[in-house]
């Protein structure tokens, strides 16, 4: 029996699903789920050293690839002062400054331990603020594992053909209105049939829970105005896009600023983080100062504000966003052009390092369209990527990253498979 097996029907005893988040257990992939013991640049090694290149990238942090030697020094040299003081420390402080300075939206910010504490947060203090209960989000879009997030989530649930997870009561779901995405007029039509006002919208900017999602020209725009028409705030969940489509995120690209964001992965360097920030005036309504209560033992951990400031600082020095979206189109064509000279109905979205891949005869452009693409085929491209060295994320409704370690000759490895695939499909 090999390494990842054994290790997997030991997990299988004592946690649930063997797996400490359901995505990793390649439930819509099938077969057993690897393990991994190394992870160095874009490869990972596996318990059975196998090497794979990896274009899950511990799901975005590892923008600059596993293991950056910049990232692991800052880690080593924090660890010397100790591992959690419990009180403010100076890089908590340089942390907030950075994002102040890079995130448009923000003008004041709180650290917290993962992007679900992000969003959770933001939307507690947008009800708190605005006095509101209602909020708006998008089908198939998910923003971590909020009880009244987790209403037609994305992502894991999602996976597992349940949009719908147990254990919310009807009381939480019916305070979310959950609309389809590139729809404004639905969006539109919420806020007019709402008597009691709706507090905000949140919504993943680029949906990347179900596959990825690009916005039609003018959505986020068009989501901006509703917002300010209708005195509701407008919350961007940038815990994946954030610093990864540009430094700013998508706030910055568009040039669509949101009231508050949600951040999280790449600003922990691989560590757990997550924060949240947005205007002073909103912000300010949190404890201690204001009457919306938010905390966490961990927020501002040392040794993840060490990690996250080096990676945001090597993301600074080296603005790496041309090249990664080089990468980027090079691949997400390559593969259309694969499958098209293979007669294989796809489509291959993508935004900077981001791209997914639907098997569908047309453009995907909101939950319902991603749903009904071939997830059998996703599920035989998936296996065979993964007997020949490329890791692909393990669920057709994920996204492909590509980190700064990524090589030309890594992409057109991951062509080659690509092609010896479609051609058996
Ligand atoms: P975490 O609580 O997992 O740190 O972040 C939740 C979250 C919030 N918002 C967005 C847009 C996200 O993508 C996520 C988490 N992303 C998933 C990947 N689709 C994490 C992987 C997992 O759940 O194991």
């Amino acid at each position: 029996m090999n390494q990842s097996q054994e290790l997997f029907d030991r997990a299988k005893k004592i946690i649930p699903g063997g797996v400490n988040s359901p995505v990793r257990a390649f439930r819509s992939v099938g077969g057993t789920p690897f393990f991994t013991k190394q992870a160095k640049g874009a490869r990972l090694t596996t318990a059975d050293d196998n090497e794979l290149i990896d274009y899950v990238c511990t799901w975005g942090p590892a923008i600059h690839g596993h293991d950056h030697p910049l990232v692991r020094e800052a880690i080593a040299s924090a660890l010397t002062r100790g591992t959690s003081f419990g009180t403010p420390g100076p890089d908590e402080v340089e942390m907030a400054e950075i994002l102040v300075k890079i995130v448009p939206s923000v003008e004041k910010v709180r650290m917290c331990n993962s992007g679900t504490e992000a969003t959770m947060s933001t939307i507690r203090l947008a009800r708190g603020f605005t006095g509101k209960s209602k909020i708006i989000k998008f089908a198939g879009c998910y923003h971590g594992h909020v009880d009244s997030l987790l209403v037609k989530a994305g992502s894991g649930a999602l996976t597992f053909g349940n949009p719908d997870s147990a254990g919310i009561p009807e009381s939480f779901a019916k305070e979310t209105i959950v609309l389809p995405y590139n729809n404004l007029s639905a969006v539109e039509n919420a806020f007019m049939q709402s008597e009691e006002g709706i507090a905000a919208i949140i919504v993943e900017p680029y949906p990347a829970n179900c596959g990825l999602i690009l916005p039609d020209d003018g959505y986020l725009e068009g989501l901006r105005k509703i917002c300010d028409h209708n005195q509701a705030l407008l919350i961007f969940d940038e815990v994946m896009t954030g610093f990864r489509l540009a430094l700013g995120g998508v706030q910055e690209k568009t040039g669509v600023t949101p009231d508050l964001t949600a951040m999280g992965k790449i600003i922990g360097g691989g560590l757990p983080v997550g924060a949240f920030g947005g205007k002073g005036e909103v912000m300010d309504f949190l404890a201690p100062l204001g009457p919306v209560y938010q905390a966490g033992t961990l927020s501002g951990n040392p040794l993840a504000m060490a990690a996250g400031i080096a990676s945001l600082k090597l993301l600074q020095e080296s603005m790496p966003y041309d090249r990664l979206e080089n990468l980027g189109k090079q691949l997400a064509l390559g593969v259309q052009e694969i499958a098209h000279e293979n007669s294989i109905p796809i489509q291959v979205p993508q935004v900077g390092s981001m791209y997914g891949i639907f098997f569908n005869e047309n453009p995907v452009r909101n939950f319902e369209d991603a749903l009904i693409s071939d997830a059998e085929h996703f599920k035989k491209l998936f296996q065979h990527c993964l007997s020949n060295g490329v890791y692909l994320p393990p669920s057709p409704f994920e996204t492909n990253f590509i980190s700064t370690a990524h090589l030309d000759k890594d992409i057109s490895m991951t062509l080659d498979t690509f092609k010896n695939a479609f051609a058996n499909f």
